[in-house]
């Protein structure tokens, strides 16, 4: 059977840009059900060498090194944006304009202003559109979105999430550049806020409803350095660490921590969420597993169990190998361009959208004001 081509045009080609592409090349073999296949058209970067050089390795048939050019571009469909959080605005509106399909690496802007220019954009030419906060796609990750959904959980008290890392400590890594950028405030709009705690707001509000206020704190450790574009010392504007705690819709209570200087945690992402009849918790360093304590078990036999999310009546599971064998970080990616082309050929939005996302952007607005406040902060 001959699958309708999905052209992609990818800007940037870092880690992101890697976890991507490698989505698209694995979803036609391991989702072949679907009718709609990615094509690699052409990758776009600035540095024409780099840029050359990752078209080859990865298999793109071309090249661009302006994106304007590339969304010009007749023979592209859909605009992927990996590049740093300051280019997402201006690449969006100008895909959205030229009636390109976008799909945007997280967070989807530095600022709710900016992020709600794009979710006009997007709505304005009707173009399909998503955000790739690829951990929701993980097994584990959406069976406990089904048994909350379920209503097994009974009444929500608690949400809790961390997301630790230990990449910035020293003082000598300059601010700016390839990666860097991240420490760089005028590209990444925040630190670990935009960059981490993002992730686990988007998690957060899928599995548990709206936050309404918050109250943070947050700190900049290391307040000085070296900037890689204008070669001077210069301030440091994000924050390097980040803990807040919420009120949700529902009536929980959210308890969320980010850090780049838990010295030891690498990518230490956690979450648990308590209700009146049973728990359940995950951890990103064995993302395969979903604990859960089920109250209405059996008295003496009751307690967290561990539920190895790797059968094949596990959320997407039936595509990859047999019962008991394991999935990485990486398969989340191809879940996303799985997704987004069942949406396609559905006509239904691709969750989150960009106007979902702006949901995470408004929280983590708020919980930066409230750092720099230390007062609640409606959301
Ligand atoms: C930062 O180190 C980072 O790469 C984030 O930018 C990603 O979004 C996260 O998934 C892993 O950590």
């Amino acid at each position: 059977m001959s699958k309708k081509p999905l052209n992609i045009g990818l800007v940037g080609y870092g880690f992101m840009g890697r976890t991507h592409t490698n989505g698209y090349k694995r979803v036609a073999d391991f989702f072949p059900e679907l009718g709609i296949t990615p094509v690699l058209k052409a990758v776009c970067g600035r540095s024409e060498d780099k840029t050359k050089a990752f078209s080859e390795q990865w298999g793109y048939e071309s090249y661009e090194t302006d994106f304007e050019k590339l969304i010009a571009r007749d023979d592209i469909d859909a605009i992927d944006i990996c590049t740093p959080n300051d280019t997402h605005a201006p690449i969006s509106i100008a895909a959205a304009k030229a009636g390109k399909m976008i799909l945007c690496e997280k967070p989807i802007s530095r600022t709710t202003p900016e992020g709600e220019e794009m979710v006009a954009a997007v709505e304005q030419a009707g173009v399909a559109n998503t955000v790739w906060y690829n951990y929701r796609r993980l097994p584990a990750v959406t069976l406990a979105k089904q048994i909350i959904d379920s209503g097994k959980l009974g009444k929500i008290f608690h949400y809790r999430a961390n997301f630790l890392q230990d990449w910035t400590i020293n003082a000598d890594l300059p601010q700016g550049g390839a990666g860097l950028w991240r420490l760089d405030a005028a590209a990444a709009g925040s630190g670990v806020t935009g960059d981490l705690l993002a992730h686990c707001i988007d998690t957060a509000i899928w599995l548990n409803g709206g936050i309404s206020d918050v109250t943070a704190m947050t700190e900049t450790f290391i307040k000085e350095r070296m900037h890689t574009g204008t070669g001077k010392v210069e301030k440091v504007g994000i924050d390097d660490a980040c803990a807040f705690m919420c009120h949700f819709e529902n009536g929980s209570l959210g308890l969320f921590e980010s850090t780049r200087y838990a010295r030891g945690h690498k990518a230490l992402y956690t979450f648990e969420i308590n209700g009146a009849d049973a728990s359940l918790r995950w951890d990103l360093h064995d993302l395969n597993r979903l604990e859960m304590y089920d109250h209405s078990d059996e008295g003496p036999q009751r307690g967290w169990k561990s539920i190895h999310v790797t059968d094949g009546e596990h959320p997407y599971m039936d595509h990859w190998w047999v019962p008991g064998l394991i999935i990485g970080y990486e398969h989340s990616f191809v879940h996303q361009v799985a997704d987004f082309l069942k949406a396609l050929e559905e006509g239904k939005p691709c969750e989150p959208t960009f106007k979902s996302a702006l949901e995470t952007a408004k929280v983590c607005d708020a919980v930066l004001e409230s750092g720099k406040s230390r007062q609640w902060v409606n959301v």
